[in-house]
């Protein structure tokens, strides 16, 4: 019987790397191809396949899907909401042209499932603040939230007229230590981490009181990998899944670190992304995943504090400090 194999496309980014790392674990360093722009991420190289790829050539992409054998797709190439904001109209055809090469190489080459990640940043200033639910109808502010919300769009489409079986779940802001981050609004939340592990005050890029909703990756990965091994019977979104972690404000994650480093101290200089973060609810609704397929969080702010307090390297990590 034919090898099933699975491409992660995007693989050295923030969730790409840790996505690559579970996946191999869980089926096999060498059914999992990694694939990038970039080069293969440290964490990657040597524990399985690495594919220089540039999913914005859909020829190329439909060649390596076919000689790859390939059957589950992971599409996680994006550009996120700030970098989204400083270039408009790059977000807008990365974040679209990737999706539907992905999705018409996957129908033609008779791919069995696709993964792609959408935002809560689909929901905009006139979404519930508290408890957004998973069908409130809104308009994004961002164009990186106006490309989830056309990309979710599409994967219905191509789930009703040809019957790919393309998942999707709105992340929250992400953190994580294996990876840092890259053009989020919420990045602030891993920098947090970083400056307390390096001895440094943080300089906070959002106002103490802006309260977003988050996940541990951990969390993140587990959840993705639930839904893409549900039956297609439980799933009953087609555009993609609220998924709902912790909430916080800048304010509650400084608390709960100077709990675990006593010197730790922060400050607070707002900038553009403040505008952004105010766009987004609090907090979602995610009843429709744990009824669907039995989604439910494991970390919340004191286990994920531990964890990436415990797992920054002082001498890998990131300095916050902006000159
Ligand atoms: C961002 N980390 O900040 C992403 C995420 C909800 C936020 O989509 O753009």
């Amino acid at each position: 019987m034919e090898e099933h194999k699975t491409l992660v496309i995007g693989a050295s980014g923030q969730i790409g790397t840790e996505l690559t790392l579970a996946l191999r674990h869980r089926y096999g360093g060498e059914s999992v191809i990694a694939a990038d722009l970039k080069r293969d991420a440290d964490l990657l190289k040597g524990a399985g396949p690495f594919l220089p790829l540039d999913v914005m050539d859909k020829m190329t992409l439909q060649v390596q899907v076919r000689r790859n054998n390939i059957k589950t797709i992971y599409l996680l190439a994006a550009m996120l909401s700030a970098s989204g904001e400083q270039q408009p109209q790059l977000a807008w055809k990365l974040n679209m042209e990737s999706l539907l090469n992905t999705l018409e190489v996957a129908r033609e080459e008779g791919v069995q499932k696709v993964f792609w990640p959408s935002s809560i940043a689909v929901f905009g200033p006139d979404a519930p603040r508290v408890d957004c639910p998973q069908n409130a109808w809104s308009t994004p502010a961002t164009v990186y939230g106006i490309s989830k919300l056309s990309g979710e769009q599409w994967c219905h489409y191509y789930f009703k007229r040809y019957g790919v079986d393309i998942r999707s779940i709105r992340y929250p802001g992400l953190i994580s230590y294996k990876t840092l981050p890259g053009g989020g609004t919420t990045d602030y939340a891993i920098e947090i981490y970083h400056a307390a592990v390096r001895g440094e005050k943080y300089t906070c890029f959002l106002k103490e009181d802006a309260r977003l909703p988050m996940m541990y990756m951990d969390d993140a990965v587990r959840g993705t990998i639930e839904l893409m091994e549900a039956p297609a019977s439980r799933i009953t979104v087609r555009t993609a899944y609220n998924l709902a972690g912790i909430s916080f404000t800048p304010a509650e994650i400084a608390a709960e670190i100077k709990q675990l480093v006593p010197g730790f101290s922060i400050d607070y200089k707002p900038d553009y992304r403040q505008a952004i973060a105010e766009t987004w609810p609090e907090s979602i609704n995610d009843q429709t995943a744990r009824s669907d397929w039995g989604w439910k969080p494991e970390y919340g702010l004191r286990r994920m504090s531990e964890e990436m307090l415990r797992n920054i390297r002082p001498e890998l990590a990131m300095t916050t400090k902006h000159g």
